[in-house]
């Protein structure tokens, strides 16, 4: 295992929390380093079906600032070593290892030091290797059975054992070849066939209805095990027509190794646990969900979905399932989904040239997105209504939303103490608050009928109106003077 190591001059990592200055190489080098920090929980003997996902539930649901992440083995029925982890980047120390960023405590610590990075970004391309661990094992075609794999069938209501959550789906452009990974779920029909839902709108399925177009099945690779930074990466809005293997081989400061798939010569992670390819074939439909989902509902009705026919399936001995269980929240990865979240729409606001952004937050209560608070100093009039108008339309920041909400950068963007006070105190409801109709939405809104993927947007103005901002009462709390000379008076009473 590698101990401090010496920085590699590349410039670009901050070294990274534990003292580790060089990326890990892969999923079990990261959890060795995490294991090192006592931020993993190993658990034995616990059910796949169900008690994986209530365990996960409990512990997360319990929400302390700091969670571990939950490595289960010795799974009933399965051999000793096939193993699932999850919430992976749950925590803002795991993010912080996961992409080499300086130790955090807070989630808001993360996201100002990805901030800092995205000023000097450049997305790296992976590199083609021939051989990888993923390589140890393939079943091919005949072979192929998804049930050797512990897949936890996660909450009561779901229509299936969900093998696909915390996954990469990969997918290449059929026109540009441009290689595109989304987090999307899978769910197992039998042990040759998964149902994948990809909501309208999203890459992949963007792609998906070009081959379909060009009466093309669809080929596909789905890793269901891989570097946490990958998942990073994968589940969430990176830009149209960028690769998140660069995405995040920039956060890695190196390439991510890819191999080409034997079939479709997809893009595979040569250090992946566990890579399934396949096809779609536009034709052939099964019913898809339900499926507890990030916003804390089964709100997709099933659908007939065009399915993945299983070719080969690459893994690792003892290999193991990244899961990221969706429901209420908090979940195991709703942290994770805030943190980078916030970064990213901070990131692409002051891309579009936003000035004075002071932080942003998406809370957890909305899973990420729902719940959207962003902090700047006023500068000028209007500054608040494009603050809110590029936080809900940047790419970022635009599905499934529903309140964005600008504050004064006296207010902490992450504290909804501070959030509340703000919108009860300096918001008039008739005056501040604007209305963005039939915006993207999709079926896993809880608020909308089956089959209406629109949904409409408050932006919220909660700053000091910018026209009189100066006569606004003074808020009634003591200076920070006040509070310096009266703490170091009566020390012993306040600490
Ligand atoms: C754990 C997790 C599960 C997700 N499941 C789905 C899903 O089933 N379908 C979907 O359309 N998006 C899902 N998402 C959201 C997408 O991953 C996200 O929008 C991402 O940006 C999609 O990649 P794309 O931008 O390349 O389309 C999920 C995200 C996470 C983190
Ligand atoms: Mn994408």
């Amino acid at each position: 295992m590698s101990t401090i190591e010496k920085d590699t001059g590349s410039g670009k990592r901050a070294p990274g929390y534990a003292g580790y200055n060089e990326p890990h190489t892969d999923l079990r080098d990261w959890l060795e380093r995490i294991e090192r920090t006592g931020q993993m929980k190993k658990i034995d003997g616990a059910d796949w079906n169900l008690e994986i996902g209530a365990i996960a539930e409990m512990i997360y649901h319990n929400s302390p600032e700091n969670p571990p992440c939950l490595l289960f083995d010795n799974i009933p029925g399965y051999e000793e070593g096939f193993r699932v982890l999850s919430g992976m980047t749950n925590s803002p120390k795991r993010l912080a290892v996961t992409l080499g960023l300086p130790d955090a405590d807070k989630g808001l610590d993360v996201v100002q030091s990805y901030r800092d990075r995205m000023k000097n970004f450049e997305p790296i391309p992976s590199r083609t290797v021939t051989s990888g661990a993923v390589l140890e094992n393939i079943d091919r075609d005949e072979d192929v059975d998804i049930y050797k794999f512990p897949v936890p069938f996660l909450h009561e209501l779901d229509g299936g054992r969900y093998v696909g959550t915390g996954d990469l789906v990969i997918m290449k452009d059929p026109d540009t070849d441009w290689v595109n990974i989304g987090t999307y779920r899978v769910m197992i029909h039998d042990k040759k066939t998964l149902g994948l839902w990809m909501s309208p709108g999203k890459h992949g399925r963007l792609i998906r209805e070009k081959y379909f177009k060009q009466g093309k099945p669809c080929p596909v690779a789905i890793s269901v095990g891989h570097d946490p930074l990958l998942f990073l990466a994968a589940g969430n809005e990176v830009n149209y027509g960028v690769s998140e293997f660069a995405y995040a081989g920039g956060h890695r400061g190196m390439p991510f190794d890819i191999i080409e798939s034997e079939v479709h010569g997809l893009p595979i992670p040569a250090n992946a646990e566990i890579v399934i390819e396949g096809e779609i074939r536009e034709h052939d439909l099964l019913p898809e969900g339900p499926f507890g989902e990030w916003t804390g509902y089964y709100a997709s009705s099933v659908r007939e979905d065009p399915v993945v026919h299983i070719q080969r399936i690459y893994w690792r001995n003892n290999p193991i399932i990244t899961m990221a269980r969706p429901g209420r929240p908090p979940s195991d990865y709703s942290l994770s989904k805030c943190v980078i979240k916030s970064a990213m729409i901070w990131d692409e606001v002051e891309s579009a040239g936003l000035p004075g952004v002071k932080g942003v937050w998406c809370h957890e209560p909305g899973g990420g997105r729902l719940f959207n608070v962003i902090s700047i100093t006023q500068a000028y009039p209007g500054h608040a209504k494009q603050a809110a108008l590029l936080a809900a339309s940047c790419h970022a920041g635009n599905y499934l939303g529903r309140w964005v909400i600008v504050v004064d950068d006296d207010i902490d963007p992450s504290n909804l103490w501070d959030v509340t006070w703000a919108m009860a105190t300096r918001c008039d409801p008739d005056e501040d608050i604007d209305i963005i109709r039939k915006a993207w939405s999709g079926a896993l809104d809880p608020r909308k009928r089956v089959g209406d993927n629109f949904n409409s947007r408050a932006i919220v103005d909660a700053c000091r109106p910018y026209e009189w901002k100066d006569e606004f009462p003074p808020v009634a709390e003591s200076s920070p003077d006040l509070k310096q000379k009266t703490y170091d008076k009566w020390k012993d009473l306040l600490d």
